[in-house]
């Protein structure tokens, strides 16, 4: 099952699967570039014509996968401009979108199905859902017949091809299909990621008993040499990869990284979840990133990396928000949009969703496991947000049922890796709003169902929020690697140690259960308060979000979780 998505530098068909058109070239036309379509599996030949006679391009290239042809593909790439080699580290690229293709596209992002409800609850009082977008099959017949006939004709016009008007990216979840059109853009284009491991996947996996999650693997050994996995879900832009790749503070503790985005876990035999990362690298956002925040990552992307709408140095480096680098002395910046930049100037040098893809092989601490088939075994799942007011910095749940109550629940400031503008709290259960590939009632139930299977060892459930802030909006806790000090717990309390106290809204560390060793001055009173007033809104806010966007597809334990939470909240 590993690697899945292999992210290289490599050109995207942008068409997984066309379904249905007129035939106006014949093959005969077209001209094979490269491969021999003969020696393709007969679904494969049969799916490269159907799509060459719909979309006509010049000529077809079947990839062989070999260092060669990437160099080759760059080459031509660089040669028409859409890529600049950055002299400064080894095989690095740059490339820079049109500035309109720079997101995913959730608005434009649909699962056909014949039913509306399979692939989300109807929301109550004909409110707007905000749990995916469904497009019947004959109205997505329609976007496709009216995109794909002859769509790759002629010479690119711009320097990005791309179609914004048009941007379309569709799911066929009974087909197991992804069609894909008008964006060449990370998560739009990048078929295997989100498309195929999160939302095809999640279908599957709810078909086949087991779970496809927006969530990060890493590997936690102790000072005395005990090793734990742990999973964790944060929505995007949260610091998913800056924790995949952790450097402890605490001295001793060692984490290593089996995955940054995505985690593919079934039960085994033994009743132990096991957990894989379905992909072969990382596409991380850029800004942010450091030698402070993430050592690990920066070492990563020295070679073979393709960056997208960083900004670039006269050096030939590359430069974002956040990177912590001084510029040497007469050296200048290009901004991600082709202009001269200089620290201080008002807009942003990159572009706040600006990625680096890079192969996760060259990450200094991959697990030695990360590749391992049967994956490795999961001893907690961990869910957070990104939450300036109220929100502890670690509770652990009370139970599994309780734990896909907090799931569902999960709220987060919102972030650039989609079109959204502006701070604001928005729901993301389980950090997969964006990413469901059913109904999300029913994604509930299937988490619910994992309590009644047996023999299953369920992991706990824990959240996080590494971003609360004081009265004056500074943050209240370090992060990056300090948050080893919340793992470290976390350990313990797998263990089995007596360390939590009950709150209304999970367990807590007791007083002094935190090691919170030369760190200096933290409030903990603040980071662990829990502010009445703030949680009757809480639970008012997810009330209302899941009674209306769930509505009738809310399984009754969950909402059974609420009321008890309501409770526990009223009497604080
Ligand atoms: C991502 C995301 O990983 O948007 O790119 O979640
Ligand atoms: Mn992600």
């Amino acid at each position: 099952m590993a690697a899945a998505y292999r992210p290289g530098l490599r050109l995207n068909w942008h068409v997984l699967s066309p379904w249905g058109w007129a035939s106006r070239r014949s093959l005969q036309t077209l001209q094979v570039l490269s491969g021999d379509l003969g020696q393709l599996p007969e679904g494969v030949r049969d799916f490269v014509e159907r799509s060459a006679r719909l979309c006509q391009p010049e000529g077809i290239h079947i990839c062989d996968g070999t260092e060669a042809e990437n160099t080759a593909i760059l080459t031509l790439l660089e040669q028409q401009g859409l890529v600049r080699k950055l002299p400064k580290y080894s095989n690095c690229w740059l490339a820079r979108t049109d500035p309109k293709d720079v997101a995913r596209v959730e608005s434009k992002t649909v699962i056909v199905t014949p039913s509306q409800r399979d692939t989300v609850p109807l929301p109550a009082g004909g409110a707007r859902g905000q749990l995916g977008n469904w497009m019947s099959p004959a109205e997505f017949q329609q976007a496709v017949d009216e995109r794909f006939p002859g769509c790759m004709q002629g010479e690119p016009v711009s320097q990005w091809p791309c179609n914004p008007e048009k941007t379309l990216i569709g799911h066929v979840p009974d087909q197991r299909e992804i069609i894909s059109f008008g964006s060449g853009y990370g998560g739009n284009s990048l078929l295997g990621k989100k498309c195929f491991a999160l939302r095809i996947a999640s279908r599957l996996a709810r078909d086949e008993g087991w779970l496809a999650e927006h969530m990060l693997i890493l590997g936690i050994t102790n000072p005395a040499g005990k090793k734990r996995y742990v999973a964790a879900a944060f929505p995007s832009a949260c610091g998913k990869t800056n924790l995949a790749m952790m450097q402890p503070a605490l001295p001793g503790w060692k984490v290593e990284c089996v995955g940054d985005d995505i985690a593919w876990m079934r039960f085994d035999s033994e009743g132990r979840l096991r957990a894989i990362n379905p992909e072969n690298g990382f596409f991380g956002v850029a800004p942010g990133t450091s030698a402070t925040t993430n050592p690990n990552a920066m070492a990563t992307i020295q070679s073979n990396t393709l960056f997208t709408n960083v900004a670039e140095t006269s050096d030939g480096g590359v430069y974002w928000e956040g990177i912590d680098q001084p510029l040497a002395p007469g050296v200048t910046v290009t901004s991600w949009l082709g202009k001269p930049w200089k620290p201080g100037d008002k807009e942003p040098c990159a572009h706040p969703n600006s990625r680096f893809c890079a192969p996760a092989r060259q990450c200094p601490i991959m697990d030695p496991a990360w590749e391992a088939p049967e994956g490795v075994p999961i001893d907690a799942i961990i869910f957070g947000g990104r939450r300036p007011k109220g929100v502890p910095l670690v509770y652990e749940a009370f139970n599994w049922r309780h734990g896909v109550f907090v799931g569902s629940a999960m709220r987060s400031e919102s972030t650039a890796a989609a079109e959204h503008k502006g701070k604001i709290i928005m729901h993301d259960p389980f950090a997969m709003r964006p990413f469901f590939g059913y109904n999300f009632g029913r994604y509930l139930e299937h988490w619910l169902s994992m309590e009644e299977r047996k023999g299953a060892r369920l992991p706990r459930i824990f959240h996080v929020n590494w971003f609360r802030r004081d009265e004056a909006g500074r943050f209240l806790w370090p992060g990056f690697g300090e948050n080893a000090r919340v793992l470290d717990w976390i350990c313990r309390r797998l263990e089995g140690e007596d360390s939590a106290r009950e709150t209304p809204i999970g367990l807590v560390p007791k007083e002094g259960a935190l090691d919170l060793s030369g760190l200096g001055a933290i409030d903990t009173t603040q980071l662990f308060s829990l502010p009445k007033d703030f949680w009757k809104q809480e639970v008012r806010d997810i009330r209302s979000y899941l009674t209306e966007q769930v509505n009738q597809d809310l399984p009754k334990e969950v909402l059974a979780e609420l009321e008890a939470l309501e409770g526990r909240v009223c009497r604080m």
